[in-house]
């Protein structure tokens, strides 16, 4: 199957076939990442392989025979009359089930807002094991810090799902650009050339209550305005930060090591925290370091929000090499409860 077709798959699956395609070939979710372990490459034929660092695609030994046209696998009237092709990677032993899911008739989950295989969850795959849904979307405003190495919202979450992040930087925020996504970040909202209008804010509220996941983090500048933007979005909730900046690493980051027992904190001793703002409002605080409320969780209409008072957590560096932060976990917990309970819930595993 040549690339043409390989995109009608995943634009079939994804938006629930609603894009009329000629058939042409096998589409390569992380052709070309890098990678570390075959499970980090996803492909919808099979497993792909880790090759030298470098995800490549499933081998004929792997896959088998190219799909039968009729299989589901080309324009949009085939695929919607028949099964799906799984969002499948993962090695040897998960193509095993895809071919025994075939065999018995029973459905696979895939990313296209149905509850595939009867669990009452949708699109809960995680093909890989790594804790992260694989269909999860993930949108982020703003921009993101330079403090550190890595963004865990590029690289980490990238490696983990099939759609990575989706940066709308200092797009208008409206009703449909929202739509899609199950978690919405507020990074640097400082930068975004303009205050949020209510309109904005409004769509925001509504999304949220409406079920969506909202992460708001702060503490990149030190800026006297910096919290403005993110403040009017926020603001519905009576949520925010304080003014003053809190807690500036002395060598390394402050460790926040105060947690309440919540799914956010679950298997977190540590986190780094690093010159940001306390929180404030109406919620649960699941952390709280040198005596400030630093994690907010909150609950709003069908939807959630955790307010985070600082930035740190955002590099990717932030736990490489610090065992004695469980910065990972951190985040695994994060967008799962901050995803509807009803869509792409995944098991986070132990250790
Ligand atoms: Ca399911
Ligand atoms: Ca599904
Ligand atoms: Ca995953």
């Amino acid at each position: 199957m040549n690339s043409c077709g390989r995109l009608a798959i995943i634009l079939a699956i994804t938006f629930a076939w609603t894009a009329p395609t000629a058939c042409s070939s096998v589409l390569d979710l992380h052709e070309g990442r890098a990678c570390q372990a075959h499970s980090q490459c996803l492909y919808l034929d099979g497993p792909g392989e880790c090759v030298a660092g470098t995800c490549e695609p499933p081998t004929s030994s792997t896959t088998g025979d190219p799909p039968d046209e009729t299989e589901g696998h080309c324009n949009e009237a085939e695929c919607a009359t028949t099964k799906p092709t799984a969002l499948q990677s993962s090695g040897s032993s998960e193509a095993s089930e895809m071919e025994s899911s075939s065999t018995t008739g029973l459905p696979l989950e895939v990313c296209d807002g149905i509850d595939n295989d009867g669990n009452d969850v949708i699109d809960d795959l995680d093909a890989g094991n790594d804790g992260v849904c694989d269909c999860i979307r993930v949108a982020s405003f703003g921009q993101s810090g330079i403090w550190r190495g890595g963004n865990v919202f590029s690289d980490w979450l990238g490696e983990r799902t099939a759609r990575g992040v989706d940066g709308l930087a200092n797009q208008m925020i409206t009703t449909d650009l929202l739509e899609p996504y199950h978690v919405v970040v507020i990074e640097d909202a400082s930068v975004v050339e303009r205050v949020y209008g209510q309109t904005e804010v409004d769509a925001l509220h509504s999304w949220v209550e409406s079920g969506g996941g909202l992460l708001t983090l702060t503490g990149y500048t030190s800026s006297a305005v910096e919290n403005d933007n993110v403040h009017r979005l926020l603001a519905p909730w009576g949520l925010g930060y304080g003014d003053q900046t809190i807690l500036p690493r002395q060598g390394d980051p402050v460790p926040v090591t105060e947690w309440v027992e919540h799914p956010l904190a679950a298997s977190v001793a540590t986190a780094g925290f690093d010159n940001g703002y306390p929180v404030v409002g109406p919620g649960l605080v699941y952390a709280r370091a040198g005596g400030f409320d630093v994690g907010l969780a909150v609950e709003a209409g069908e939807g959630r929000i955790v307010v985070w008072g600082d930035e740190w957590i955002g590099y990717t560096s932030e736990w490489a090499g610090v065992p004695t932060y469980q910065m990972e976990r951190f985040w695994q917990n994060t967008f799962k409860w901050l995803t509807p309970p009803s869509k792409c819930q995944v098991d986070i595993p132990s250790g």
